[in-house]
């Protein structure tokens, strides 16, 4: 048996067309079955579905064959006992520092301030604000960071931004970028030497998907 981790919403949705085209369906629905564990249309793979961030932490220690999970997740996570073969180009977004409109980051951080920053994201950031030597409070939270500069938590925020609506929503502008992000299909060390008659066929499925739908994206570039 091979066991597929997912999370529900955005990397369940974009995985669909992605299984589909390895030959793998899932049997239920995990937006409207309350299941955890989803059999599938082939009887050797099963999905389980967990939180997001949980998401390496299952495949690190061999709950999970393999996994998708966003590179957001994966840094924080830092990668022990996981291997990263394939890009999905799915789920994708950009990790940025965002501070209120009108904010003077780039003056903020010339002059020395020392700023708060509030994140989900602790560790990226550290390492982030550290490599460019500026000085943070770093204030951990678990969602909604747009919220903390409106109501005096932070001076800034470091989040994920894909369309940017979010922040102009609450007017607020993004300042950097630290990393672009997108998901990344994440195998179990060990259960890819133990299980690599299984699994190998299934990276190259993913591969396949991943190629035949870039290509297709890009004919239908071309024809508009
Ligand atoms: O929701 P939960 O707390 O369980 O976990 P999660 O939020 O980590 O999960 P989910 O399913 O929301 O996101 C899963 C993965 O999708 C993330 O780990 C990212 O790799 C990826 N992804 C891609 C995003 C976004 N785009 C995204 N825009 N994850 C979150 N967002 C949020 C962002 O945090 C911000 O609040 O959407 C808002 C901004 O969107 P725009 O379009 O307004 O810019
Ligand atoms: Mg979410």
């Amino acid at each position: 048996m091979i066991t597929l981790a997912l999370s529900k919403g955005r990397i369940f949705d974009e995985t669909l067309p992605l299984l589909e085209q390895a030959g793998i369906r899932p049997l239920a629905d995990p937006e409207v079955s309350r299941k955890l564990i989803i059999a599938t249309s082939r009887a050797d793979v099963r999905l389980i579905i967990v939180r997001a961030s949980d998401t390496p932490t299952y495949v690190q220690y061999g709950a999970a064959d393999l996994g998708i999970a966003g590179k957001d997740v994966l840094l924080e996570h830092g990668g022990a006992g996981l291997y990263q073969p394939l890009d999905l180009r799915i789920a994708v977004c950009r990790l940025m520092v965002a501070a209120p409109e009108g904010f003077d980051y780039a003056g903020s951080v010339q002059q020395g301030a020392r700023l708060r920053i509030a994140t989900k994201y602790v560790k990226t950031a550290r390492e982030h604000f550290a490599a460019k030597g500026v000085h943070v409070d770093l204030i951990k939270l678990y969602g909604s960071m747009e919220l903390a500069p409106l109501v005096g938590l932070a001076d800034a925020i470091v989040d994920l931004v894909s369309t940017g609506g979010t922040l102009r929503a609450n007017r607020l502008a993004a300042v950097e970028e630290i990393v672009p992000i997108s998901a990344r299909l994440i195998v179990n060390q060990a259960a890819l030497k133990l299980k690599r008659g299984a699994i190998e066929p299934l990276l190259d499925a993913f591969a396949r998907a991943v190629a035949a739908r870039d290509q297709g994206n890009r004919r239908d570039a071309q024809a508009l």
